[in-house]
């Protein structure tokens, strides 16, 4: 539940720990290659594995840990605190926020994750550009790891190849080049908005309509369940992937299979003004993959 009134976390925390379907990971060939690796395992304490410091560029990082649990899935969060915040501190106000982010959260940068949305392994291409970084687990619920980014960042870095790339802002998610398939997938997100965003893959009923979803979410608004007839509620909404939160101008490659259906795409980061959901304010879509 927090994950969601965070803005950290996604839809899956409001559905709460909805049965999986049979879903596998990107087979671990597809992974890029050439880049530097850092490997990671998350812990019921956090993250481990986490060298003290890294020179700036893009890594490929592995990540092993639980399945995900009661409060969604496993995996790993980068960021970078505001100035003057701990990470004591951001623990301790996560731990304490209920009705919605400590009020640092959009002062942050985001850097991505990798997302352990049903196995025990997963994987992300991260770029990490110079300062203090933060690794946590998703929503920032386990106390951070600090880290120093040295250097500079290159400048000659290759795209890493993506067979769809999904463009966010404000308060669009669209994808910008590229198809998303069935089977596996190498998907970069691009944050080429002015705000935070994620991106939450959610699967849903083949057939349902953006007037249902869109019904679903004004629930969420009024507090009162969609009526009756919907014929869609929030326990049709299926986990598949969480593409963690991204910074204006940051882009994070991950591996995503889908089965042919019919996929809500959606963030639920607080807006920077009116600090409702951008989902609540448009930013969600529907692609029907076949
Ligand atoms: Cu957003």
């Amino acid at each position: 539940m927090i994950a969601a009134s965070l803005g950290l976390g996604s839809i899956v925390n409001l559905g709460k720990a909805v049965a999986h379907p049979g879903h596998v990971h990107a087979s671990p060939n597809l992974q890029p290659t050439g880049l530097d690796e850092l490997t990671l395992t998350v812990e019921e304490a956090g993250v481990t594995g986490m060298p003290e410091s890294i020179e700036a560029g893009r890594y490929l990082v592995k990540v092993t840990g639980p399945a995900p649990g009661e409060m969604g899935p496993s995996g790993t969060m980068f960021f970078q605190l505001p100035e003057g915040v701990t990470v004591e501190q951001a623990y301790e106000d996560i731990q304490a926020a209920t009705e919605g982010p400590p009020m640092w959260f959009l002062d942050a940068h985001f850097g991505g994750g990798v997302t352990l949305d049903s196995g025990t392994e997963g994987w992300a291409v991260i770029d990490f550009t110079p300062g203090p970084w933060v690794v946590s687990t998703p929503f920032g619920s386990t106390l951070g790891v600090e880290f120093e980014v040295t250097g500079e960042f290159p400048t000659d870095l290759e795209d890493v190849e993506a067979n769809a790339t999904i463009e966010l802002m404000e308060m669009v998610i669209r994808v910008a080049d590229g198809e998303l398939v069935v089977g596996e997938n190498i998907v970069t997100v691009n944050n080429a908005g002015a705000q935070i965003h994620f991106v939450d893959f959610n699967r849903v009923p083949d057939g349902t309509t953006k007037e249902q979803v869109q019904a679903v979410i004004d629930s969420f608004m009024t507090g009162t369940p969609p009526a009756a007839d919907n014929g869609l509620s929030e326990t049709d909404f299926i986990p598949v992937a969480l593409a963690p939160d991204i910074s204006p101008g940051v882009k994070m490659t991950l591996p995503i299979t889908f089965e042919a259906g019919t996929y809500f795409l959606s963030c639920w980061v607080p807006d920077v003004e009116t600090f409702a959901p951008h989902a609540m304010m448009g930013m969600w879509d529907l692609i029907v993959i076949e």
